[in-house]
């Protein structure tokens, strides 16, 4: 006869909130940053990548748009670190159940909750370097993102589905029934949470600063400070990174290309009517702020060029390479009154940083399609 081998003893846990109660508790809050991230991050996608039969009809208004998803999309993506922590802490002991899998529907369940597992810690993870710029993987991020943004989606939803009766008996105040939790319990449960809001709080207060410019003192732990950078804005990616220098700048004439195209020198472009408007940049990566701009509107540039009313507009930029150099902007941006190209910030002539000799600023677009150094546009 051959002994059997016992298996391992599993932990037991003797904590007394890895329970519903508290999963459902953190559970709310979660699914709430987890849904504005989502939706925030959709409505980013599409700005920045629209499919043909949109490009004309996303709205340019309201011109603080983009900045206000973009910073909710980053700052609901950070608050989310800590309450998913939290969440899979109040979670984790029930990896240990034995038998592990104790029918198709218990596999099943399993299974979703891995997928949901690994897609909210790759979102919330792959977000949180992306705002650092730093890319320790092969894939680019922005699809990869966007793909298990939807996976994520599907796997939350799916288990709010799965798990509706205990939600719902957890949600109130006093939960009655069978499965109500010890009252007893209740003040280390309350001690738990605020602890937890405390944590959120924190990484929230220290970051949200970068695009809710009152709270810029605050922003201790963000990567972009608004107010740091030449001319009192934060530069994405510098001339030098670009390769764009002052000499290739400084014989720089714009070129317009449509139906009747023209070439402009910057003394030239200086002596049309100037407009002066006041929009952010709202970068994707979450810093955000609004700064003055004077320049000629890209309309009448269109305009002079003979493109007919509701034209697109293509803008190559003199930088050699980089996934920013063109840029396609539909018409009702194009069209927008405050869509310039612009030769100044806060009133002095553009840094190289900035974009000089010229760059697009547009309302309600994503920071990454407000070209610098713009050499030409293309009417489409
Ligand atoms: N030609 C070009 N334009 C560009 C970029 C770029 O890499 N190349 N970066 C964009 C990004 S990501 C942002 S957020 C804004 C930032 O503008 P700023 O550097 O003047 O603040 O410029 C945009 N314009
Ligand atoms: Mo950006």
């Amino acid at each position: 006869m051959t002994p059997r081998i016992a298996p391992p003893p599993l932990p037991s846990f003797r904590g007394r909130l890895h329970d519903a109660r508290t999963a459902t508790s953190i559970g709310r809050w979660l699914g709430l940053a987890i849904t504005v991230c989502f939706l925030t991050g959709v409505i980013s996608h599409y700005l920045q990548h629209p499919p043909n039969w949109l490009v004309d009809v996303l709205p340019s208004r309201p011109s603080w748009g983009y900045r206000l998803t973009q910073g909710l999309h980053v700052a609901s993506g950070i608050a989310a670190i800590p309450l998913l922590m939290a969440k899979l802490w109040a979670v984790y002991p029930r990896l240990f159940v034995s038998p592990p899998l104790r029918s198709v529907r218990h596999a099943l369940e399993r299974l979703s909750v891995a997928v949901l597992v690994a897609a909210g810690v790759f979102q919330l993870f792959s977000g949180l370097l992306n705002i650092v710029e730093w890319y320790p993987w092969p894939f680019a991020f922005v699809p990869v993102h966007f793909a298990v943004a939807w996976l994520l989606a599907g796997a939350l939803l799916l288990h709010i589905v799965v798990k509706w009766l205990e939600i719902r008996s957890h949600w109130g105040r006093g939960s009655t029934g069978p499965r109500a939790p010890a009252a007893e319990d209740e003040p280390d449960r309350r001690s738990l949470l605020t602890g937890i809001a405390a944590g959120v709080g924190a990484v929230t207060l220290t970051t949200v600063g970068q695009s809710f410019t009152p709270l810029k003192e605050f922003d201790l732990l963000a990567p972009r400070h608004p107010d740091h950078g030449t001319q009192g804005l934060p530069v994405n990616r510098t001339a030098a990174a670009a390769g764009v220098t002052a000499s290739s700048a400084g014989n720089w004439r714009l070129t317009v290309a449509g139906p009747r195209p023209y070439g402009l020198t910057l003394p030239e472009l200086n002596a049309l009517p100037q407009v002066e408007v006041r929009l952010p940049i709202a970068c994707v990566e979450g810093w955000s702020v609004e700064a003055r701009w004077t320049g000629v509107r890209i309309r009448d540039l269109l305009e002079r060029a003979g493109a007919p009313p509701r034209s697109r507009v293509r803008v190559v930029s003199l930088e050699r390479a980089g996934a920013y150099r063109v840029m396609e902007m539909g018409s009702t941006y194009a069209a927008d009154s405050l869509t310039l190209l612009a030769l100044r910030l806060n009133g002095q002539v553009l840094s190289l940083d900035h974009g000089f000799p010229a760059r697009i600023i547009a309302p309600n677009r994503p920071g990454v399609l407000q070209t610098k150094w713009v050499g030409r546009l293309e009417v489409l």
